[in-house]
Parts: C-alpha cells; sequence; structure tokens
C-alpha cells in the first residue's frame, strides 16, 4: 500500500512546488525558488496559512500589488535563463483580476510565472461570498476565467484530488522553451483549506529537463544551402538567443562566415556592442547600418525571434528583390512566418549545426560586404558619440545625454530595466551592451510599471550586481509602489527617474499621426479647457524618499554623473532624480530610420491629420507581404 500524509490542498501544493527542480546543460536549480503574496479571505486560510506552516521549504516575499509581484516574479525569471521563477498569490475577486496584465506580459514575452489566484467556493454554501462574480447566465463563470486567455496553461482545482495531475502539467509548461507563459492554478478558497490522503510520491524530488530540440538533417541542409547561395545575408538575434544562452555560439556562427548580426530589442546584446559584427538594434527604432543591411538583404536569418512590428517595420523593412528568411527558432509557429524556411530547433544547438556545416565548405561572405558593414558600423557609433556628448555641463540634460551619463558609469556588471515610454527606443538605439544580459527590455508587451518591481527581481536573481530601473514620470506614476518592497527586504536596486511631465513618446507619436498631442502632456488645464496650462507641480523625488527610498536630484550633466556614481556605490535602494527637456522638446536622438504603422484618421477636417493621412498611405503603399 503507498503510504500518504493528510494535509490539506494548499500545504501539499507548497511541499509540492518547493520539491520541483529544472535541469539544463547538467545544472539543476529550484524551479520555483520563492512565493510572492497579498492575501485576503480567498487566500488567507488556505495558501497563507500553508507558507506559514511550510516556511522553512518555501520563502515568502510580500508585495504592494499583484500585477507588479508578477512583473517581480519575471524580472527573477527572465534573469534566471527561465530554469527558475516565483510563484505569486492573490485573493479572489480584485486580488485575483489584478493579475491579467502581469499574465498577458509574462505569456507575450515566453516568461515563466506559476500564478495562484483564489477563486469563489467550489462547494458554492452561499453565494455570492464577498467579490464573487454573479452571472445569470452562467453559474460556473468567475472572474478568474479572465486569466484563461492569457494564461499558458490555465486550470482550476476543484476537486482535492485533482491538484496531482494539474500540478504536474502546470510544472510541464512552465519549463517547456516552447509554451512557457503565464500558468494559472485558479485555487477556491474552501478546496485550499480541505484535507487528503496524498501519496508521498506527489512531494518526492522531481527534475524537470528544460530540453535542447536538435535540427532535423533536411531543415538544417536546405538551411545551409540557403546560407551558401546569400550574397547579402543578415542575422536577425531574437530573445531567443538569450534564452537558450546561444550568445557564444551566435559569435562563432558570425565570425564563421562574416554574416553581420542586428538585434531586436529581447536580443539586444547577443553580441557585444564593440564586436566587429554587432550593428546594433533592427527596425522601427533601429540603427541606421542595421536598417540598411535589413532593405538590401537576399537571406534574413532570424534567430529566435518573433518578427514583431517593430523589428520588420511593419512589413516595410525587408525590400530586397528576392529576399528569403531562414528562421531558427525552438517553435515551428516562429519557424515558418513571413514563408521562411523553417530550422526548428533550439537556438545554441541550431547555430553549432550551421557553424560546423559551413566550416566544411569554408563560406563566407564577400570581404567587400564586410568593409561595408565595417564602416556603417563606424558611422552609427559616431553618432552615439554625438548624443552622448555632454556639451554644456550646466543645462538640464536630453535623455541621450542621461542615457550617456550612465554609460559613463557602468561596467558589464550592470543590468539595466526599462520597458515602456521613449526610453525602449533611444536605448535600443543607443545602449552599448557590455555583457549578455545587460540590456533587460521588456518588449513585448512594453507594460508601463514592469520596470521598478521587476528590477527587484532581478537584483534577486543578481544580488551581487549594480541593477538600473530605468523610469519615466508616466511609468513611475502607475507603479512606483514596490520601492516599499526593495526597502523592506534590502534590496538596493537603483532607479534612474526621467522626468519630462507627461508622455514625450505618446505625445511624439501623437504629433506624427495628427494626433496634436492631445492627452499625453502632464498639465494644468487651460481656461479653454485643454491641458495645456503649467507643467504639474509633481515632485516625484520627494514621492520616492516618502517611500523609503535615498534619493539624489540631478540638475544638470555633471550633477547627474555625480549622482548616478554615489547611487552605483550605494547599497540600499536609490533613486537618482533627473529633469530631461520638457515633453514637447524633441529628446535628441536620432529619428526613426523605419516606419511603424500606427494607422491615421481616415477622414479629418484638421489639416495636421488631413497631412498625417497622406503620409501614411505612402507607407503603406511600401508594404511587402512575403509568400
Ligand atoms: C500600462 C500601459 N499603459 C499605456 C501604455 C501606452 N504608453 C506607452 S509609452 C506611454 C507614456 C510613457 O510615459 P513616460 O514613462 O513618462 O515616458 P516618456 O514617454 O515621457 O519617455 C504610454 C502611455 C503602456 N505602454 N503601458
Ligand atoms: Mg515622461
Amino acid at each position: 500500500m503507498t503510504s500518504t500524509t493528510r494535509l490539506t490542498v494548499a500545504q501539499a501544493l507548497v511541499r509540492f512546488l518547493a520539491a520541483q527542480y529544472t535541469e539544463r546543460d547538467g545544472v539543476r536549480r529550484r524551479l520555483i525558488a520563492a512565493t510572492w503574496g497579498i492575501f485576503g479571505h480567498g487566500n488567507v486560510a488556505g495558501l497563507g496559512q500553508a507558507l506559514v506552516e511550510y516556511g522553512h521549504v518555501m520563502p515568502y516575499h510580500q508585495g504592494r500589488n499583484e500585477q507588479s509581484m508578477v512583473h517581480a516574479a519575471v524580472g527573477y525569471a527572465r534573469q534566471s535563463n527561465r530554469l527558475s521563477t516565483h510563484a505569486v498569490t492573490t485573493s479572489i475577486g480584485p486580488g485575483a483580476t489584478n493579475l491579467v496584465t502581469g499574465a498577458a506580459l509574462a505569456t507575450v514575452n515566453h516568461l515563466p510565472v506559476l500564478l495562484l489566484p483564489g477563486d469563489a467556493f467550489a462547494t458554492r454554501p452561499a453565494d455570492p461570498v464577498l467579490q464573487q462574480l454573479e452571472v445569470p447566465r452562467a453559474g460556473d463563470l468567475s472572474v478568474n476565467d479572465c486569466l484563461r486567455p492569457v494564461s499558458a496553461y490555465f486550470d482550476r482545482i476543484t476537486r482535492p484530488e485533482a491538484l496531482i495531475p494539474a500540478a504536474l502539467q502546470a510544472m510541464r509548461v512552465l519549463t517547456d522553451p516552447v509554451d512557457t507563459g503565464a500558468v494559472t492554478l485558479a485555487l477556491p478558497q474552501d478546496v485550499q483549506a480541505e484535507g487528503f490522503d496524498w501519496p508521498e510520491e506527489f512531494f518526492t524530488e522531481r527534475t524537470w529537463t528544460v530540453r535542447r530540440p536538435g535540427a532535423d538533417p533536411v531543415e538544417l541542409a536546405a538551411a545551409v544551402r540557403a546560407i551558401r547561395a546569400a550574397r547579402r545575408p543578415l542575422i536577425v538575434a531574437g530573445g531567443g538567443v538569450h534564452h537558450s544562452r546561444a550568445e557564444e555560439a551566435l559569435a562563432r556562427f558570425a565570425e564563421t562566415t562574416g554574416i553581420p548580426v542586428a538585434s531586436t530589442q529581447a536580443g539586444k546584446g547577443s553580441l557585444r556592442w564593440d564586436h566587429p559584427q554587432d550593428v546594433g538594434g533592427i527596425g522601427h527604432t533601429g540603427t541606421a547600418t542595421a536598417d540598411e543591411l535589413a532593405r538590401t538583404a537576399d537571406l534574413v536569418i532570424g534567430v529566435g525571434t518573433r518578427y514583431t512590428d517593430f523589428t520588420t517595420a511593419s512589413g516595410t523593412l525587408f525590400t530586397g528583390a528576392g529576399v528569403r528568411f531562414l528562421n531558427l527558432n525552438i517553435a515551428s509557429y516562429d519557424g515558418h512566418k513571413l514563408s521562411g524556411l523553417p530550422l526548428v530547433a533550439d537556438a545554441r544547438g541550431g547555430l553549432r549545426a550551421l557553424t560546423e556545416a559551413l566550416t566544411v565548405h569554408g563560406h563566407r561572405v564577400d570581404p567587400s560586404y564586410v568593409t561595408e558593414y565595417t564602416q556603417g558600423k563606424e558611422r552609427w557609433e559616431q553618432r552615439v558619440d554625438a548624443c552622448f556628448a555632454a556639451g554644456e555641463p550646466a543645462v538640464r540634460p536630453t535623455q541621450p545625454q542621461v542615457i550617456g551619463a550612465l554609460d559613463a558609469v557602468v561596467d558589464e556588471s550592470d543590468i539595466v530595466v526599462n520597458a515602456a515610454g521613449s526610453l525602449p527606443g533611444d536605448l535600443h538605439k543607443l545602449w552599448r551592451t557590455r555583457s549578455r544580459d545587460q540590456y533587460h527590455l521588456e518588449y513585448g508587451y512594453s507594460c508601463m510599471g514592469y520596470e521598478i518591481p521587476a528590477a527587484i527581481g532581478v537584483k534577486m536573481a543578481a544580488p551581487d550586481r549594480p541593477v538600473w530601473a530605468l523610469v519615466g514620470d508616466g511609468t513611475y506614476l502607475m507603479m512606483p509602489t514596490e520601492i516599499v518592497t526593495a526597502v523592506q527586504e534590502g534590496i538596493a536596486i537603483k532607479i534612474l527617474l526621467v522626468q519630462n511631465h507627461g508622455y514625450a513618446s505618446i505625445g511624439g507619436l501623437s504629433e506624427s499621426v495628427g494626433g496634436e498631442r492631445f492627452g499625453t502632456d502632464y498639465r494644468f488645464r487651460s481656461a479653454d479647457g485643454t491641458y495645456t496650462g503649467a507643467p504639474l507641480p509633481v515632485d516625484l523625488a520627494a514621492n520616492a524618499a516618502s517611500l523609503g527610498m535615498r534619493v539624489l536630484r540631478a540638475k544638470t550633466v555633471r550633477d547627474l554623473r555625480a549622482a548616478l556614481a554615489e547611487a552605483r556605490d550605494a547599497d540600499t535602494p536609490t533613486c537618482v532624480y533627473v529633469e530631461t527637456e520638457s515633453a514637447d522638446t524633441v529628446s535628441g536622438a536620432p529619428p526613426a530610420q523605419a516606419w511603424w504603422d500606427v494607422p491615421v484618421a481616415e477622414t479629418a477636417t484638421r489639416a495636421s491629420a488631413v497631412k498625417a493621412r497622406e503620409e501614411y498611405d505612402r507607407h503603406v503603399s511600401t508594404r511587402r507581404r512575403h509568400l
């Protein structure tokens, strides 16, 4: 007879989670390293009690907002190469639905995170309980059903024994390099507290291998033929290069063949910025060099990329007459994009196989092509130097000068975390990435408010490294509250807070699409009813200080350099606050080198929109469908 242990569902789940491990390349790690939680009646007596009972095997962290707890877990997971993550427990109702944005962010970016929202009673003794959704048309709906479309896996545990298959499936998905994302186990509050006789085997240690599938020989042979036939090949390195830890393999492949490497937001840092074949970011926020190579490429070799609209300039970037795509991707879905030749495999293994096959043929691109991109890279680096140049040290800096000041104080150990606003574009064009994981941009969901909690998660995964959350004022106002958590836990993140009184990014976009910056500046209402009055007198530096951070205010480029150096050395959470040029002046960064499709009003009376539409139609006419 199998021996059993009587535990509640919540206790069993916590014990089970504490015994799960991942393994890749001979390294074994805890899969669920800790659990974040905010308690309410939907989880306090279930998971809350279980986390006290099993606190010795499952560390707990207190958060301030359910969404931001997911951001912290995602930051931790990405910094852990998806081999380790956190769980997040919430109450029912608003606590649970606050997870939706975080869940979408995790799933879009293929980053694992385990969500454990409480749910209404399975036994329905007294419907509706506090915060329960009631819909007359369906008795089995709960607000947690909102999490289904944004979860890579979803289950609701309405019977204790159902936890066994559900928990095993949840671990399978979390550790699957293709399917991973937010995994949700909704836990009715009565079921969480219910006792059950669990087979002991449920709690024995289990190791989940994070697989590295190899290339199919037929696909590999076709890929080699395509590369050998290409005269102007270009590699597009995506986030999959990092997830697979394929940076070295990519460098070998590039060096063997002479092919230049452009990168997406998720793939930046695949090569160090000063590697002679790194031509920088590609697409709407790309460098002139990479985008020019993209326009004239005859073979685009995507490695671990989803080809988002930013990368393809909404289908207008790859204009070479006979351009073809070769897509090395672990997901067949992405491998087949743009009618490309699929090479469905782990990025590292796939790149090694390609390098080996091409070495046999002694294949290299023409030296004139190498000269062309080398010169292009030099020209772009001069533009970056010019943007970073401090100019007059006593005046308020431009945003590129802020980035330049940070560039001047960091080394390869620093990590910069960012997600939304005008910083992602400027960073993609300008940042000089010094190590494989220095550039942590969440640009799959580009979620304002990711930065501060994610930096906490990153710092938990890399405690000895300086971790910088780069935030605009809009982003700061969206989600500053986890500063309290950083202070409470003594997690010495650094925040670089850029004040420009509103949404510089969307303001600029609005102007270019005939929207006249409507609703994008933070200003008082004027007599005419519009927000065109004086800037708002908010003091975000004082706000950060009130939450417990040390704050250094910088007015000029000279101050900023000193403040950043001081913050870098700090061993408590520290914020550097700087005001840049106001939102309605240009950032000083190089303009977009490629288009991005944001549809413009087809009919309008205002001249700005009519003109913008003419421009829009011109761009749309250049769109290419790759068939
Ligand atoms: C949660 C969320 N809401 C809305 C947006 C759309 N959006 C993108 S950038 C931005 C403004 C960001 O403002 P700020 O952080 O001040 O950066 P700035 O544009 O001034 O550089 C908005 C509203 C978003 N990305 N995320
Ligand atoms: Mg702003």
